[in-house]
């Protein structure tokens, strides 16, 4: 067990209460005691992020580069301790833990080429003997704000490409991952960021945003990246509106998984468990209602149950398919949204619903359920276009069912919820396919593949209540952390006049 502080200019800064942040696989692990600080620790670490930036933006971008480079060595020798540490402290299946830690390395392994990138224009002038150009200049300081359900590859989608486009950093990660988060920032610093480039803070909710409050109205952050819930995320774009900010948000999904009646059934099954019920249903790309052609419904939901039931659950550091809910703030949400089911609807699965204990039992449990948050999967066929279970993200190892006719009517009935993070369509008609991707308002769209696992170096975002339609990873995140700055150099040694002095043709 450690005993963990923020960071603030290289220097832990002691907080006032204490978070106890524990295992949900075996709640008595206490894995670290974490000092939380307040509003005022966030507005240090901006004033501390703004005094370091201006140097750090003047290192060449090939050098940073290079410690973008140390990073990712550093993170790929530590992988496996690392990993280990998310699933002790999260819960998440070790083999994805491992995939975790290894998109830190894949950002890094993109982004220290864009060191020697980072490219600018030249672009014609409508005069002689003068040349316009256009650079990338970082924004400055940015705040960023990450879940736990990600703990380490999330925060390093914004962390790596930041801190190589010249910006410095303040990092508030969530408080039940913690120590994750700490080992991630030691890995960071010790690649040879300079002190102050980037900070760590430890916070509950309501002090981390009134210190961002605070840190928007001195001037001190220009830019703010949060993955999170899309309640939270909306509050975030009002404050970041006030002061003409645009942040980058990353918010919630209810990822539809549209079975056509020419899908390879297999495969859809397996991507439904997979996004599902994967990290018990808590990635914001998780399946959250499979529309599936009436056709092919019956034969698709009793393969679904037979795979659920066939899933082993439970010790996440055990070969399963998934382990406990993140927290018990996560388990009580469950709790809330089997209420909303409870009445209505066919809940599939002969294993029951709710939390996994002796009186509750799941066959081939891995482990001692009673040891952790361990819940049951959940299938609910027949959810209506109105029902809340359709229409809000659960978050949760809960997947909904429901028909369709007309491929029309499936591409409505995804869009209905106004999210538009993640969605997929298995089918073997191209015709289909092409024609779900136009009609989807989703961000990202898998054919013949699950709604999770998007890989590092394509633009991940979504729009309506999952996101502000700005772009992680990839070339696309440099238009988040740098703004675009233009630059005129006229050599013809007199004042030539744009618009008034352009030759006559
Ligand atoms: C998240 O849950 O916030 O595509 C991100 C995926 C992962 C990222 C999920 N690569 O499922």
């Amino acid at each position: 067990m450690s005993r963990l502080a923020s960071v603030v200019a290289g220097t832990p800064v002691p907080g006032s209460t204490v978070y106890r942040s524990t295992s949900p696989a075996d709640t008595a692990d206490l894995v670290a005691e974490v000092e939380l600080g307040d509003a005022g620790t966030f507005v240090r670490a901006a004033e501390a992020a703004r005094a370091a930036q201006r140097e750090w933006a003047g290192v060449p971008a090939p050098v940073r580069g290079q410690v973008i480079a140390n990073i990712g060595r550093l993170v790929s020798a530590n992988a496996d301790a690392l990993a280990r540490l998310v699933t002790r402290e999260i819960g998440k299946p070790l083999a994805e833990a491992r995939g975790e830690v290894q998109e830190i390395v894949d950002t890094c392994d993109f982004f220290l080429g864009e060191g020697r990138r980072l490219y600018g224009q030249t672009v014609p002038s409508e005069m002689p003997d003068k040349q316009l150009f256009t650079f990338r200049a970082p924004v400055g300081v940015a705040a960023v704000i990450t879940a736990g359900n990600f703990p380490v590859a999330v925060p390093s989608w914004y962390l790596v490409p930041a801190l190589l486009c010249g910006n410095a950093v303040v990092w508030k990660p969530a408080e039940y991952a913690s120590a994750s988060a700490k080992a991630v920032f030691d890995l960071f610093t010790r690649g040879g960021l300079p002190e102050g480039v980037l900070n760590l803070v430890f916070a509950e909710g309501p002090e981390t945003f009134s210190g961002l409050e605070r840190s928007l109205e001195h001037g001190l952050v220009q830019k703010v990246g949060f993955t999170g819930s899309s309640e939270v995320g909306s509050r975030i774009g009002e404050l970041c509106g006030r002061h003409l900010q645009t942040p980058c948000l990353e918010l919630g999904g209810k990822n539809p998984m549209v079975v056509t009646e020419d899908a390879n059934l297999e495969l859809a099954v397996e991507g439904a468990l997979f996004s599902g019920f994967g990290t018990a249903g808590q990635r914001c790309t998780s399946l959250g209602t499979a529309i599936v052609h009436e056709s092919v419904h019956a034969e698709f939901l009793d393969r679904l149950v037979a795979a659920t039931e066939a899933a082993r659950v439970g010790d996440p550091a055990q070969d399963v398919l998934f382990g406990p809910l993140l927290d018990q703030r996560f388990a009580d949400n469950h709790e809330r949204h089997l209420g909303w089911i409870a009445e209505h609807h066919r809940v599939l699965g002969s294993t029951g619903t709710g939390r996994i204990t002796s009186a509750n039992p799941r066959k081939d449990f891995v482990g001692d359920p009673e040891a952790g948050l361990f819940y049951h999967p959940v299938i609910v066929d027949g959810v209506r276009s109105g029902d809340r279970i359709f229409l809000e993200e659960t978050f949760g190892p809960l997947v909904g069912v429901t028909t369709y006719r007309e491929l029309e009517e499936a591409i409505e009935l995804g869009n209905l919820p106004g999210y538009g993070l993640s969605c997929s369509i298995y089918t073997t008609d191209p015709a289909k396919a092409f024609r779900f991707r136009e009609g989807i308002g989703a961000g990202m769209v898998s054919v013949n593949n699950s709604t999770s696992g998007a890989e590092a170096h394509l633009p991940f975002g979504g729009n309506g209540r999952s996101g502000n339609g700005s772009r992680q990873s990839g070339v696309w995140v440099l238009d988040q952390f740098t703004r675009w700055q233009s630059m005129n150099w006229d050599y013809s040694g007199r004042l030539q006049k744009a618009q008034m002095d352009v030759l006559e043709v």
